[in-house]
């Protein structure tokens, strides 16, 4: 009880244009709200070209990449910082496996999509990545600092 051991760690999660376009971003939040996690930073952005190349810059060599790019600027993009204890892995495991086919019912993937190419959301695979991306996609004022009224009925 009220143990707040790593109750900081950050995830940089993005609903993708698929998501935003069929109206997911609700959901989306509901299922990191409602878990217990805590929003640090949100913005609706259409980043350029170079902006999400730079975010997948280890996937350039794939052959999807060029597909990825152009799915990813296909409209706006929800950009999102959570924050609390073990964050990044499990915000992996709310939005499920990468293959949206591949994801368990009851995950966000698992839900709401079918196909690889429009699996509609995005979550740091790392702690590090997680702060490469904040970094990328946020300023430092852009994330805020506060104490949820829930926080110590969570921890
Ligand atoms: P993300 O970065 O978007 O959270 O996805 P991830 O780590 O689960 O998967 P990653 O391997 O990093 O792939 C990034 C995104 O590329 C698209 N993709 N398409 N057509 C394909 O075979 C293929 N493979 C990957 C997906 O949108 C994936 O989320």
């Amino acid at each position: 009880l009220n143990d707040d051991t790593m109750s900081d760690e950050q995830t940089f999660i993005a609903i993708k244009p698929d998501g935003v376009q069929r109206g997911l971003i609700g959901p989306i939040i509901s299922r990191f709200e409602t878990r217990g996690y805590k929003l640090a930073a949100i913005k609706l952005i259409s980043p350029s070209k170079e902006h999400l190349e730079k975010h997948y810059e280890d996937l350039s060599s794939k052959p999807f990449f060029p597909g990825l790019i152009k799915y990813m600027s296909s409209g706006p993009i929800c950009a999102m910082v959570w924050e609390g204890r073990d964050a990044v892995k499990t915000g992996r495991a709310l939005l499920g496996a990468t293959n949206p086919l591949a994801s368990a019912p009851g995950t966000i993937r698992g839900d709401y999509a079918i196909d690889i190419g429009r699996n509609i959301c995005h979550g740091s695979d790392s702690i590090e990545n997680a702060k490469k991306e904040i970094a990328l996609w946020f300023k430092e004022g852009d994330i805020v600092e506060w104490k949820s009224a829930h926080h110590d009925w969570i921890y």
